[in-house]
């Protein structure tokens, strides 16, 4: 019985916020995005369905009540999980968290996708918690903010079916990386940035102090004239030291993509940094080496 049990939890568990806790639409709120379950589970792959069915792209985000919440002024949402969110040194740019809101970059060359912008950045704080009480501000971070949702790898922007490739809403995009960096590229060298990388707003807990929360409160100011939407959070997974192209063993092709990107770590990886100073070099060499498969 006990076998069964882990199988189960294995196949329940998810790294995405498991429960909510509390919230107040505040005022201002997105007409009928008042469900704050719409922020539980996976973020949205597939939007529209019954409506304009299309996935969700960097230049196509998701659109329906069921899929995202909204927070007026003054309110806030406050969602849990079930495991602890870690501040872990093993974590892709040593990033921890990811938000999902609904984004999207405008399209200067519709319908070929050229980054021209961004709408429905709406902001709102981010506070997280270990016990849910006493709460820490995450500075510098708007949770409905860069970067686009993409929920597959092998979708064009604007598919009317669903891919069969899914990104990774567990990996995060490079945090040097800004939007000027992709001002005027085209979906194609989006993906390079992007990787795997199902987008998303990436946060450090390292700020908080925080070893691992359970918490996260989205809060919207009064001063604020947005309302920003979510549409879920997730816990990013650990990279298998040495695992450059983290294919889950270590072997020579991870030491050759390190070799070839010897020096400053370029922008959007390869994720072969395993010491978090965005530098490739002997240390991290060693690091694919020691953790040879
Ligand atoms: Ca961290
Ligand atoms: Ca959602
Ligand atoms: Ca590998
Ligand atoms: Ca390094």
């Amino acid at each position: 019985m006990p076998t069964t049990f882990f199988i189960v939890f294995a196949l329940l568990s998810n790294p995405f916020a498991d429960s909510v806790v509390s919230y107040d639409a505040g005022v201002g709120a997105a007409d009928g995005y008042t469900d704050p379950a719409a922020a539980i589970g996976e973020p949205t792959r597939f939007t529209g369905e019954g409506v304009w069915p299309s996935v969700v792209s960097q230049f196509n985000p998701p659109f329906m009540t069921n899929e995202l919440v909204s927070i007026g002024v003054g309110g806030e949402l406050v969602l849990s999980f079930d495991e602890p969110v870690l501040d872990d040194p093993a974590n892709p740019y040593g990033i921890d968290l990811i938000i999902f809101g609904n984004t999207g970059f405008i399209d200067g060359a519709w319908p070929s996708g050229v980054v021209d912008g961004i709408f429905s950045n709406d902001g709102g704080q981010l506070e997280v918690s270990a016990d849910g009480v006493t709460w820490i501000l995450v500075a510098g971070v708007e949770a409905d903010n860069t970067w686009p949702t993409c929920g597959f790898i092998d979708s064009e922007i604007y598919d009317d079916a669903p891919g069969s490739d899914p990104t990774n809403f567990a990996l995060p995009i490079d945090p040097r990386l800004n939007i000027d960096d992709v001002s005027g590229f085209g979906f194609e060298t989006l993906h390079n940035y992007y990787n795997t990388s199902g987008g998303g707003v990436p946060v450090d807990l390292v700020s908080t102090g925080l070893a691992s929360i359970s918490f996260v409160r989205i809060t919207v100011s009064e001063g604020s004239e947005l309302s920003p939407e979510i549409d879920g959070i997730s816990d990013v997974a650990p990279q298998l030291p040495g695992d450059v192209d983290m294919n889950g063993v270590v072997d020579v092709s991870d030491l050759l993509i390190a070799v070839a990107n010897f020096g400053p770590m370029p922008l959007g990886g390869p994720l072969a940094d395993f010491n978090g100073d965005f530098v490739i070099d002997v240390s991290d060499l060693l690091t694919i080496i020691g953790n040879w498969s």
